[in-house]
């Protein structure tokens, strides 16, 4: 499946006297309407290898049709993303659901679909057919020396593979913790994962980063080891300038103030970049937006400002990522939505007055200082987005073209009705 410039064109074509109208309508009142295009042509929200098929609950799986069956598939469907929006130009891949075998082909075939490969990811958080060692109680927490061992060599054998395609992190969740009281010392589990995330930190090439993503609970449910932004800022300021805190949206305790540990972790230069989905009760892994569209913006916010204050490059210094999974809507159309929710809360937060914010922080205005933000969160900037991608080459609607040209009927003729993708 391949989707034409013509097809595009076409489309294009029949909704841009609407589109233009609109877009008049708003960039009148923008005066940096031009800073704000630019900025959202450059950014680009790399999509995970295991969201493109359903994932399923420990209830049950519901594969769809047409579903990606290999790694080449699966980014062949990013590219289609890409393809109709223009901002979705990165993979990020799963070892070991991804193994790459003929790497020349892979970086060849990403080339041709204009895409790179944004941060690699391991997994120790379930055990593989072979694997001689089990993680049921832990991986780099683990108790026993050789389990310990076994994970370091898994996480340096991930850095190999995205050294060989590209990559420039490596992304570490870890699923260790415990489940009840007196199951682990506490201290003897971070000291172990510690030392044990600094054999894997020496492994790492020198213009490489390393992640460390925390979560506060599931599959432990009483304590994990990387179980909030303080636990990881704790390794990784102990690790050095090349470890990082990676925030994943559904990761923290309910109604958490994640604009805050965000603002802080810029502060301290040690935030790696996101992971995006949406949640109502946990770890929901729900499309972005869709529940909590203005924390979305407020996070942006937040974003926008501390990498303005350190003269970060908003597209290319931290590390944007959606990581959800979907289990009642196609996966790529939700991957459109949730890329889409994306840049309008970035439009949104690049619209906010910062000095007319300052100066009502400055004198204690509250309601101005509200304002401000909801200004800012109030504006309807559909057709800003919608322009910036015009401009490159994507679809004004996304979605409807996906749809009009019937994507998941030719994948589903091409890949067959029961093509199940690899992952969870
Ligand atoms: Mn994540």
């Amino acid at each position: 499946m391949h989707i034409s410039r013509t097809s595009i064109d076409a489309h294009n074509e029949t909704l841009y006297a609407t589109h233009k109208r609109r877009f008049e309508y708003i960039a009148s009142d923008i005066a940096h309407v031009e800073d704000i295009i630019s900025r959202l042509i450059a950014f680009n929200v790399a999509i995970p290898s295991w969201a493109l098929g359903t994932g399923g609950t420990r209830f049950g799986r519901f594969p769809g049709p047409g579903e990606p069956g290999s790694l080449e598939e699966k980014m062949e469907d990013v590219g289609l993303l890409h393809a109709l929006n223009r901002s979705s130009g990165a993979i990020s891949l799963h070892i070991p659901w991804d193994i790459p075998e003929d790497y020349t082909g892979i970086r060849a075939k990403a080339a041709e679909l204009g895409l790179v490969f944004d941060a690699v990811n391991s997994n120790t958080f379930q055990d593989q057919k072979h694997q001689a060692l089990s993680y049921k109680f832990g991986s780099l927490q683990h108790v026993d020396r050789a389990v310990r061992k076994q994970a370091i060599e898994h996480n340096i054998d991930v850095i190999r593979h995205g050294e060989a395609l590209g990559s420039k992190a490596l992304t570490v969740w870890l699923s260790d913790g415990s489940c009840f009281p007196g199951q682990l010392n506490f201290r003897r589990a971070f000291q172990h994962t510690l030392e044990s995330l600094e054999e894997i930190y020496a492994a790492l090439p020198g213009n490489w980063k390393m992640f460390v993503e925390y979560k506060a609970f599931e599959p432990n449910f009483y304590s994990m080891t990387v179980g909030d932004w303080g636990q990881s800022l704790l390794y990784t300021t102990k690790l050095g300038p090349k470890a990082y805190t990676l925030v994943d949206l559904g990761h923290h305790l309910p109604n958490a103030n994640i604009e805050q540990i965000v603002a802080l972790l810029l502060m301290e230069r040690k935030l790696a970049g996101f992971h995006f989905n949406d949640s109502k009760y946990g770890d929901d892994d729900l499309t972005v937006g869709s529940i909590r569209p203005y924390q979305l913006f407020l996070i942006f916010n937040e974003l926008v400002e501390g990498m303005d204050h350190w003269g970060m490059d908003h597209a290319s210094s931290l590390g944007w990522m959606i990581d959800a999974s979907h289990n009642v809507k196609d996966p790529l159309e939700d991957l459109l939505q949730s890329v889409e929710a994306i840049m309008i809360a970035y439009a949104q937060a690049l619209l906010v007055d910062r000095k007319k914010l300052e100066e009502a922080q400055s004198a204690n205005d509250v309601a101005s200082a509200q304002e401000i933000l909801q200004d800012a969160f109030r504006t309807d900037v559909r057709s800003i987005v919608a322009e910036a991608r015009l401009r490159i080459g994507g679809a004004l609607e996304p979605l409807h073209l996906f749809r009009k040209l019937e994507v998941r009927s030719a994948l589903t003729n091409e890949r067959g009705r029961f093509s199940v993708a690899t992952g969870l």
